[in-house]
């Protein structure tokens, strides 16, 4: 239960309201068991003795103390949901805040469907628990007790049933809680199979429908969710067995005291009012201790949602500014790579980058060239610091990237990631997202850069359609495109662009680097898998399976390497219909 006690400290900031819900719960219950002494008097000083005064006055009374009830029963349930409402929505601010200072390596290891339902569901279920304890849980120390004090109270000889009734109720409450505690995990992580499945399928949709894979998924998502099914139905079934048992020993209970208080009336010593009364106090106590059970129950449940948001919320950036890290530099653009060595992976013996030295001099064109899988993403990725290398440095302007505030840095470094993510809204918000406060002339320009601003205002609301759900799709270009817009905005010192102009033909691209050099005064680095793309650069860097393996410009590689020959005359050499083409 640690961790949902864990969470429940989200309480701390709403105190007041959270000690006076319990408080009004505690007057509620106490007025409560007021109720059969009062019966009591009735039936044995009223009714018993003819005395139709008392009967109605004492009537009276409970009608008063019910109605009080009633009002305390409300403001307890008032500030029970005042308080674990707002639990709820801090315990999801704080994951929420938490998952967007984590690192890309952080997030590397938490799937987006497992972010989703921590997100939803376990934030959900805490906020029930808050809400359980506060409004159910908080009777149940005082209904027990309150009723055990009265009961004996009312008639010590019925009371040695509690001391035989109390032993069995409570091994088996420990029972069962231990085995539905481990049942709940169990069903928790089933719950997370089918949201995977779910999420995945959801994702991959079109994939499923085009490989007429449909029944397929079927089949594994009704796995998934028929195993959910049977570990929940083992579970509740074991927790409901709970109930029936309860009211077997309540009922026992009942005929026990029916059976010898009725002797001891037969015989004089006792009171007919007594033992209602006794019986109404057996009956709170065992009610509270059902329900109160039910939700300590329901608690151990949420526990494994607990647990799940903890695990998120304690985890640590794996990239940390130091203390002393530079802020508010104003980089000149000079980007350069020292001996760096780097891995996704620590452990694995194959780096992705292996001894990486280049220098990019500030307003150069840098091209990187290679095949899939030789690196390019990755070494432009440590430009701004989204990964840690595992040996060497990555500095701008002569400063390790490490030393610099990351915010400074990423401030400074524009970027359009190889996959174009665009985000529901206008097109003008997606453009801006790179800078908010850019205006609608710098967004405009920043699209003509792009070579966006033609296929925009083509559509009837230019820069104001909508994109998304609701909103036009765009093709794989024009989302290139706009991605690009946003990363020109910010007006960057270093331009990334990882393999952006992949989806546009081939005359647009050319016009859009036109576009670039006229634009941008910054260092800018390029990844390409076509060749054509290359020929203008500065310098150009052939990567090879992680390892540099030529650097130079057009001419000087033409002369130099053979890989990158070998590119040239698979692409744009004689014999290559298309390649041929875009050469003259
Ligand atoms: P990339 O750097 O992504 O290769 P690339 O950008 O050159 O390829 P492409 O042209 O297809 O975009 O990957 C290099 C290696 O690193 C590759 O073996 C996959 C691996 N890798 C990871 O292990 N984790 C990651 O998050 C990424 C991006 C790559
Ligand atoms: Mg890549």
């Amino acid at each position: 239960m640690q961790n949902i006690l864990k969470l429940m400290g989200y309480m701390r900031p709403y105190w007041k309201q959270a000690t006076i819900g319990p408080l009004m719960k505690l007057i509620e219950v106490m007025l409560e068991l007021m109720q059969p002494r009062l019966v009591q008097r009735i039936v044995d000083e009223g009714i018993a003795k003819g005395d139709l005064d008392l009967v109605i006055e004492t009537g009276l009374w409970m009608l008063g103390l019910a109605i009080g009830g009633v009002l305390f029963g409300i403001g307890n349930a008032w500030f029970g949901v005042w308080v674990a409402q707002r639990v709820e929505t801090d315990v999801r601010s704080a994951l929420f805040g938490k998952i967007q200072s984590l690192s890309f390596g952080n997030l590397d290891k938490l799937s987006t469907g497992h972010l989703i339902t921590r997100l939803t569901n376990d934030v959900r279920q805490v906020g029930e628990v808050a809400r359980l304890i506060l409004r159910i849980l908080s009777r149940m120390p005082m209904a027990m007790v309150g009723g055990l004090v009265m009961a004996i109270v009312t008639s010590p000889r019925l009371g040695l049933m509690f001391i035989g009734l109390a032993p069995v109720i409570l091994g088996t409450l420990i029972l069962v809680f231990r085995k539905a505690n481990a049942m709940f995990g169990e069903v928790q992580n089933r719950l997370d199979r089918v949201n995977q499945v779910t999420q995945e399928n959801l994702a991959g949709v079109r994939v499923v429908k085009a490989f007429l894979r449909a029944d397929h998924e079927i089949e594994r998502f009704g796995t998934a969710n028929d195993r959910l099914m049977e570990q929940t139905i083992r579970v509740t079934q074991l927790v409901a067995l709970v109930m029936p048992f309860m009211m077997l020993l309540l009922n026992l209970g009942v005929v026990g005291v029916i059976w010898f208080g009725g002797i001891a009336v037969t015989q004089g010593g006792m009171k007919l009012g007594e033992i209602i009364a006794f019986i109404n106090y057996l009956l709170l106590f065992l009610q509270s201790l059902m329900i109160g059970s039910m939700v300590l129950i329901r608690m151990s449940r949420a526990e494994a949602s607990a647990e799940r948001i903890v695990e998120v919320l304690n985890s640590e950036p794996e990239l940390q500014d130091r203390a002393d890290a530079k802020r508010d530099v104003v980089l000149e653009g000079q980007v350069a790579f020292e001996n760096v060595t780097f891995s996704y992976n620590e452990t694995a013996d194959d780096p992705v980058l292996r001894n990486l030295n280049f220098v990019a001099e500030p307003g150069q064109k840098v091209a990187i060239l290679g095949s899939t899988g030789a690196g390019k993403s990755s070494l432009v990725n440590l430009i701004p610091r989204f990964y840690d290398v595992d040996a060497g440095r990555v500095m701008v302007d002569g400063m390790d990237v490490r030393d610099v505030d990351q915010g400074t840095l990423r401030q400074q470094i524009g970027m359009a990631l190889q996959e174009s993510v665009l985000f529901s809204g206008t097109i003008r918000y997606n453009i801006q997202y790179g800078r908010p406060d850019a205006t609608d002339e710098e967004v405009e320009a920043a699209a003509r850069a792009a070579m966006a601003h033609d296929f925009i205002v083509q559509f009837p609301d230019k820069y104001e359609t909508l994109l998304g759900q609701r909103g036009v799709n765009l093709s794989g270009g024009q989302r290139q495109r706009i991605a690009i817009a946003r990363a020109l905005i910010s007006r960057p010192k270093v331009l990334i662009l990882d393999d952006s102009t992949s989806a546009v033909d081939l005359e647009t691209e050319a016009r859009i680097h036109d576009a670039l050099e006229q634009m941008v005064g910054c260092t800018s680095f390029l990844v390409a898998q076509r060749i054509s793309t290359v020929l203008k650069a500065d310098k150009i860097l052939v990567l090879d399976d992680g390892v540099l393996v030529a650097e130079g410009t057009h001419q000087e590689l033409m002369e130099s390497s053979s890989v990158y020959q070998e590119i040239y005359d698979s692409q744009l050499g004689e014999g290559n219909g298309y390649g041929g083409r875009a050469q003259c």
